[in-house]
């Protein structure tokens, strides 16, 4: 069977990857539809070497299709993402949006896979530091368990979008040429006040929620607990963290603090050795010659690169890593079209009947 797949946010820093990542997938491809806002109509992207025309987005633009692969932010995927379940359409959204929604898988297929059996036509890709920091975590809770992680993320100007990795070029330049920089966008659009990331850290991402974290931490809290242990409020692990961006462009790093399960019988090796094995993680771990995972290293790869794996020195059952991912990729157009090649394999690129209407439209 052939699908008729569309992409939807197509022109944006994920959605041009999300082209290049489906151009090399396995996902049989019977025709592509490129879905972005009415200021992209009538544009021109290449898949697999033939010019596709950009179309302005419409419920309409939903006929026909059988998987939508959506990047086009929170509020275009709450509007749209019920409207191509109506019209049939199975839905891979990279959006946080439906991320929480008990109908909606929340996947990482190195990770649980098994939770596409019973998707109702939304299945939830998860926000990019989040899917990098499961993949290495999770080879270690099959090994040894896992009861507390605490993560600090390195994380990248692109995770923003391509506006804002625009204004990190732009404000590196002006700072170089002596001038003053500028900053509309980081640390969020929107806010009420903006900050140059340029030969700076921001340590915001997203909004803040009352209690004072940000709404990125919140999501690598509920994300990780809901991916790993099938509930986003479990309590069968502590998560906590804190997410700073960086002025780097691509690649988001994290220090990952974990505690594996008391008496378990972890140990640096035995660690090594189980992310050695893990699929989708690749071991850079040689102190000796100097070797450990960099965002310029990890730009373009579908990987997760895990190094500096070494033993907390005051505490039990606890250790210490350092994890590098291509967010625009494994963190988000590679483990959309890494789905959508699962839902392919297993046969599930179909909306159950009785979940037609089960999502509300704006
Ligand atoms: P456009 O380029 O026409 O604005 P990024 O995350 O890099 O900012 O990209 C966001 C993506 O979402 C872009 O492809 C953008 O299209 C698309 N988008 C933004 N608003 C809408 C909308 N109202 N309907 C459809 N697509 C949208
Ligand atoms: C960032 N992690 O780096 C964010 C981007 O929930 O998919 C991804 C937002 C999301 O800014």
């Amino acid at each position: 069977r052939e699908y008729n797949v569309a992409i939807l946010g197509a022109t944006g820093a994920v959605g041009t990857r999300l082209i290049a990542q489906l151009a090399e997938s396995k996902v049989p491809v019977k025709h592509l539809k490129l879905l972005a806002s009415p200021r992209s109509a009538g544009k021109k992207l290449l898949f697999k070497g033939e010019a596709l025309t950009v179309e302005a987005t419409t419920p309409e633009s939903f006929n026909d299709v059988d998987l939508v692969l959506a990047s086009g932010g929170g509020a275009v995927s709450h509007q749209f993402a019920p409207e191509a379940v109506k019209h049939g359409a199975v839905v891979v959204d990279n959006s946080s949006y439906w991320r929480m929604h008990d109908d909606v898988p929340l996947v990482v297929p190195e990770v649980n896979e098994a939770a596409l059996n019973n998707h109702h036509g939304i299945i939830a890709n998860p926000n990019c530091s989040t899917t990098q920091m499961v993949v290495a975590l999770e080879p270690i809770r099959r090994a040894y368990g896992l009861r507390r992680v605490i993560v600090s993320t390195y994380q990248a100007a692109s995770g923003a979008g391509q506006s804002a990795l625009e204004e990190l070029k732009t404000q590196t330049d002006a700072y170089n040429r002596g001038e003053e920089m500028v900053a509309n966008i980081l640390p969020v659009k929107g806010a009420a006040k903006h900050y140059p990331l340029a030969y700076n850290l921001l340590p915001q991402i997203d909004v803040f929620e009352a209690d004072g974290y940000t709404h990125e931490e919140w999501k690598m809290i509920h994300e990780t607990k809901k991916i790993m242990f099938g509930d986003k409020n479990s309590k069968a692990v502590k998560v906590t963290g804190t997410a700073v961006r960086v002025p780097v462009p691509i690649g988001h790093g994290e220090t990952v603090y974990f505690e594996t399960d008391d008496h378990a019988g972890a140990t640096t090796e035995g660690i090594q050795k189980a992310l050695s094995q893990a699929a989708g993680v690749v071991l850079e771990d040689d102190p000796k010659s100097q070797l450990y995972p960099q965002p310029i290293h990890a730009e373009g790869k579908r990987e997760t690169f895990v190094g500096r794996v070494r033993p907390d020195l005051e505490s039990d059952d606890a250790f210490h890593m350092w994890v590098v991912s291509d967010n625009l990729l494994k963190g988000a157009a590679w483990n959309t079209v890494q789905i959508a090649e699962r839902l392919v394999a297993l046969d599930l690129v179909r909306v159950p009947k009785n979940a037609i209407n089960r999502f509300e439209t704006l």
